[in-house]
């Protein structure tokens, strides 16, 4: 039985970064399904107040956000690579273009369609992103924005090439790929604002082909009872001395852009792209919570 357990919904753009990449690389994983939004009572139980989606189980390890479920696949599954053409960093530090693009296409989202939401939901999502003015959207701008970045992609593959690095597919085109995904299924317009970009979309149609790998199903409380029954792997911490970071401090860990929650605990993995806190709960015992550095503020509480 495979070791991957998956938390998550199919409707989450982050979610599919994580499911092409688990199809990239061919791999067999458990799949708990979370709601969309609060209660999510098993997920807390797990994380310790992280309530987004991704979030990826092995044992008693908790991985947030697909930038650090990317890591760890990588790690554990180092073939078929994320990173075909050898470039890991500079596609890691473009997470935060595919960051810029999903947020063209959220404002565009919420500016065409939130007020047709059911209002408990918007309601919600406006909790979650605070920066956005719901009921201000300028959807001019947001449409200019998702030109610019579906141009760059277009670009990309004006060589003929099959993906953005070249002929296998990769990390990057899991990151670019969500934004076209999710705008056009929902998004009055995209279609036609899109429609000069041929060769991109002949290039979604062979990403969505790349799948999800093997999907096995799991209930919530089996994935807390394999957390219950596993340890922790052991992990490296190394000092942050201008951050007052060290091991076994107290801090609380928060992501910078939206109110996914906050979780804390005991600082037992550091560098500087990892954040590890340990933390316990009756129902999943000792986890260790991993957290990407970047996107991620750490707060000492001591
Ligand atoms: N940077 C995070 C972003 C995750 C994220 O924003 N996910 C959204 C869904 S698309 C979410 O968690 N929404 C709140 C919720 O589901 O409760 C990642 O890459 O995993």
């Amino acid at each position: 039985m495979t070791d991957l357990i998956l938390h998550h919904y199919d409707a989450s753009p982050f979610t599919q970064r994580v499911l092409r990449m688990l199809g990239i690389k061919g791999l067999e994983w458990r799949s708990v399904t979370t709601p969309m939004m609060p209660p999510k009572d098993d997920l807390l139980a797990l994380t310790g107040g992280y309530r987004g989606t991704p979030v990826l189980q092995v044992g008693a390890d908790v991985y947030i956000d697909s930038q650090r479920i990317a890591r760890e696949l990588e790690t554990r599954y180092p073939q078929p690579s994320l990173f075909p053409d050898g470039n890991a960093g500079i596609t890691y530090a473009a997470v935060k273009w595919a960051d810029a693009f999903f947020r063209a296409g959220l404002h565009l989202a919420i500016g065409a369609t939130s007020t047709m939401w059911p209002a408990e939901f918007r309601r919600d999502r406006q909790g979650l992103f605070p920066d956005i003015d719901f009921d201000g959207v300028d959807l001019a701008h947001a449409r200019s924005q998702m030109l610019a970045h579906a141009g760059f992609i277009e670009q990309q593959l004006a060589d003929g090439r099959a993906f953005l690095s070249g002929a296998a597919p990769g990390l990057i085109d899991v990151h670019a790929w969500t934004v076209p995904w999710f705008t056009r299924a929902s998004v009055p317009g995209v279609n036609e604002l899109f429609a000069p970009f041929t060769r991109m979309r002949a290039w979604e149609e062979r990403v969505a082909t790349l799948g999800e790998g093997t999907r096995l199903e799991c209930t919530a409380a089996e994935a807390l009872a394999v957390a219950r029954s596993s340890r922790p792997a052991p992990c490296a911490c190394v000092d942050d001395d201008a951050n007052d970071l060290s091991f076994g401090k107290r801090v609380e860990v928060a992501p910078d852009d939206t109110r996914r929650g906050a979780v804390s605990g005991r600082l037992v993995a550091l560098d500087w792209n990892e954040i590890g806190v340990a933390r316990e709960h009756a129902r999943c015992g000792e986890v260790v919570v991993h957290f990407p550095r970047l996107g991620y503020r750490v707060t000492p509480l001591d």
